[in-house]
């Protein structure tokens, strides 16, 4: 029996329960993805007691001989894979780290240009109710609405007309790659420091799949548990001109002690990633991503900017006359994961908007392939065809449970 099984076999059952979900369920959500076992035994070590305010060789607390060797070896690792100048791993998620970014660049109340939530962006890109929306004056750009896709000559008419400061680019749910170099001209035409957000597409970046704006951009940042595979977290990649600000700015500015347990977990992905299966693997991910897009659109799925060149699918289901709250809902029944997401100009709420986000990263580390994006797309199909349906959706249940058996988990199996 583990401590944790007698100490306190409640969370302990439920955490049983949710390896069984993540077992017999697909898992779509394209931000989600499987750690590695190794990972997980970073992350799940004695480092969490530690506490390390500073960093590498500046501490302000003793016993630091083997933190600061496992933070400079992450450090180095994260250099390598992405070829940045200076990298800072202590922000503890991708929130953090762009409020990092915005604390260390700019004044409060300054201009700054990012994509509309609801066009694919983030809240820290400018939501008018969140902190970043609050403390900068942001002004949003939008997606074409014809295309889905950014129009880059009305972005840069934008930021010829309000003169940003910083224009963040990178997005949750934008199904199509990034013309960074684009961006940086637009920035550098307007005086504006550029910041790119990849923690969707770290990994296709880092397997070499998608463009790196790290050669350009003055700051890059990523979170590091999704298309990169590590542990919950976030990095912060940028020009060495910048790095004394960003680290201010990191700690003591906006954050403690770092989780040094999550900064051996990054160190451990970065390895993998640095390794020629990473690529493989990233590559994968966008092969089935782009067969499932198709797929879909053969089932009549309506998909913004009708596909992806990524890891990721945005549908608008409005055509099929279900709701995305309701096909998530119904979708979770028969073991499918994926959320609910608003789509451009939506005329639905955010809480109850017209679209599904989904993507590849997860299935593609179980090892799935074009064959299971079809079945996925036909699941996706009979389900939301048929709503109304339990009699139906057992079945699927059943198919998808059988299917899934046959594909390990990382860190599971
Ligand atoms: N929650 C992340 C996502 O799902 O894209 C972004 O923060």
């Amino acid at each position: 029996m583990s401590a944790m099984q007698s100490q306190d076999p409640q969370i302990f059952d439920l955490i049983e329960h949710e390896k069984q979900r993540q077992k017999e369920g697909i898992e779509l959500i394209p931000s989600e993805n499987y750690t590695s076992a190794a990972v997980m035994e970073a992350c799940g070590s004695i480092l969490t007691n530690k506490y390390s305010e500073g960093y590498p060789g500046k501490r302000y607390y003793g016993g630091q001989e083997n933190i600061d060797q496992i933070e400079n070896i992450a450090i180095e690792r994260a250099k390598q894979l992405f070829g940045a100048e200076h990298v800072n791993v202590q922000p503890y998620s991708g929130s953090p780290a762009n409020t990092a970014i915005y604390f260390a660049l700019l004044n409060f109340g300054d201009t700054v240009m990012g994509l509309k939530l609801d066009h694919g962006g983030h809240i820290t890109h400018g939501l008018p109710i969140a902190f970043s929306g609050k403390a900068y004056n942001f002004v949003q750009y939008e997606v074409n609405r014809e295309t889905g896709r950014l129009d880059m000559e009305a972005i840069r008419k934008l930021a010829l007309e309000h003169k940003p400061k910083m224009i963040v680019a990178g997005f949750t749910a934008y199904p199509r790659d990034i013309d960074w170099k684009k961006f940086k001209e637009i920035a550098d035409e307007v005086g504006a420091i550029s910041m790119a957000d990849i923690s969707h597409t770290a990994g296709l970046i880092a397997g070499g799949v998608l463009e790196s704006p790290v050669p350009y951009f003055d700051v890059v940042m990523t979170t590091t548990h999704k298309t990169l595979r590590g542990p919950r977290g976030a990095i912060i990649l940028c020009k060495e001109k910048h790095a004394k600000a960003i680290d201010r700015a990191v700690f003591p500015g906006l954050q403690g002690g770092p989780h040094e347990h999550i900064i051996a977990g990054k160190a451990i992905a970065f390895s993998e990633a640095l390794k020629p299966e990473f690529k493989v693997y990233a590559k994968q991910i966008q092969t089935n991503a782009r067969h499932l897009a198709e797929a879909m659109k053969a089932k009549g799925f309506k998909l913004v900017s009708d596909g992806t060149d990524t890891h990721l699918i945005l549908a608008d289901l409005t055509n099929k006359g279900v709701p995305g709250k309701q096909a998530q809902m119904i979708l979770d029944t028969v073991g499918i994961t994926l959320n609910k997401n608003t789509v451009p100009f939506d005329t639905r709420t955010p809480m109850d908007p017209s679209g599904i986000r989904l993507g590849t990263p997860a299935v593609t580390t179980r090892g799935m392939k074009e064959p299971e994006m079809d079945m996925i797309a036909d699941w996706l199909d009979r389900v939301i065809s048929n709503i109304e349906d339990t009699a139906l959706h057992a079945k699927i249940k059943e198919e998808v449970k059988q299917m899934c058996l046959k594909f390990p988990v990382p860190g599971i199996d």
